[in-house]
């Protein structure tokens, strides 16, 4: 976790945009003394950030490392609460198994797990998450909403349509939804998402949304086995994004979706989540646990819950599954 004082010192750059602010002014408005200040500096620059210091004038910010340090995302966040509290790591093997543990030691809500690489990243099912280093976006994002379990997978279908938002607005592209966890650009994966759960009978402890987002890979960064499956910001935009500000889009967009779920309920997620959604008129297969309904996706109820029609015109309520577009 960042230090206060280092968080004011961004929050300051981040009003201050492209103006000079002055070693005096900052270690007023950070309550610290003006050799702190310039220490704080000091560490930014170490950390790969380019500042001017211009006499008399004071210091702006020029150019920040494409990291995802916690200072890297926190020049520019906007949010209420949502990434206020950043827990960042170059490498580990999940940042689920993380953020299960910091909600174990009471996080707050809106805490997020970042890491640059994960050697064990996982999908549902325990299957494996591809997490190559630098390229793209690893999260674990800790939620303690006050809503019956039941409603849990209501909020992977808000994080697709935050995480699609953000895409448009930093890439231009247009991705789709695949119920439930996928957003895809032309018919290849680039996001996936896994909500894990902490909770009794009736009561949620904690949700635990993960995203694993390809923003920077080429083609020869998937293994083979992804191929035709997987794609990534880069690869169908051709240009590179920053992830970081691709990060704080979706902290933005995921927050005033959270808000107005919390307020409204899940209908109007599902009207802009239907907006995006792929399957939905298509014929399509769903291979749940325990068998396997093709039929004609008729759309989602307004729980969230996929609704199939098959052949004999019948209609299956499927909660979770792996979808094949037909
Ligand atoms: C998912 O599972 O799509 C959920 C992925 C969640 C990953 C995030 S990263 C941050 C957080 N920490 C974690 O450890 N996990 C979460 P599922 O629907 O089961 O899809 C898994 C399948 O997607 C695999 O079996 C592969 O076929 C494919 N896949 C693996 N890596 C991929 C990648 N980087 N891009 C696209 N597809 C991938």
């Amino acid at each position: 976790m960042q230090s206060e004082l280092r968080k004011k010192l961004l929050d300051a750059f981040t009003q201050a945009g492209e103006q000079f602010l002055s070693g005096q002014h900052l270690a007023e408005v950070i309550g610290c003394s003006r050799t702190a200040v310039w220490k704080h500096i000091e560490e930014l620059r170490k950390e790969g950030f380019e500042l001017e210091a211009v006499r008399k004038k004071g210091y702006r910010i020029l150019k920040t490392p494409d990291k995802m340090t916690a200072d890297e995302i926190r020049l520019g966040l906007t949010t209420q609460f949502i990434g206020k509290n950043i827990h960042y790591q170059e490498s580990v093997d999940s940042t689920q198994l993380i953020a299960h543990k910091l909600t174990a030691e009471n996080a707050p809500e809106g805490t997020v797990v970042i890491a640059e690489e994960q050697l064990s990243g996982k999908g549902r099912l325990n299957r494996k998450w591809h997490s190559p280093k630098y390229t793209g976006i690893w999260m674990s994002l800790i939620l303690r909403p006050n809503i019956p379990p039941t409603k849990a997978p209501q909020l992977t279908l808000l994080t697709a349509v935050a995480i699609v938002q953000a895409i448009e607005e930093m890439s231009g592209l247009t991705p789709e939804i695949k119920w439930p966890n996928d957003i895809l650009l032309n018919g290849k994966k680039v996001t996936g998402i896994l909500t894990e759960l902490q909770a009794e009978a009736d009561r949620i402890h904690s949700i635990i949304v993960g995203i694993g987002l390809n923003v920077n890979q080429k083609q020869e960064d998937f293994p083979a086995e992804l191929h035709g499956i997987a794609s990534s910001l880069y690869i169908e935009s051709g240009s590179l994004t920053s992830r970081s500000a691709l990060i704080r889009s979706i902290f933005s967009h995921f927050e005033k979706l959270y808000i107005l779920y919390l307020k409204e309920g899940f209908y109007p997620i599902k009207i802009l989540w239907e907006g995006y959604a792929i399957s939905i008129g298509r014929v399509i297969k769903a291979r749940t646990l325990t068998n396997v309904i093709e039929g004609k996706a008729l759309g989602i109820t307004d729980e969230g819950v996929l609704m199939l029609e098959d052949k004999a015109g019948s209609i299956h309520h499927v909660y979770s599954a792996d979808i094949e577009l037909q």
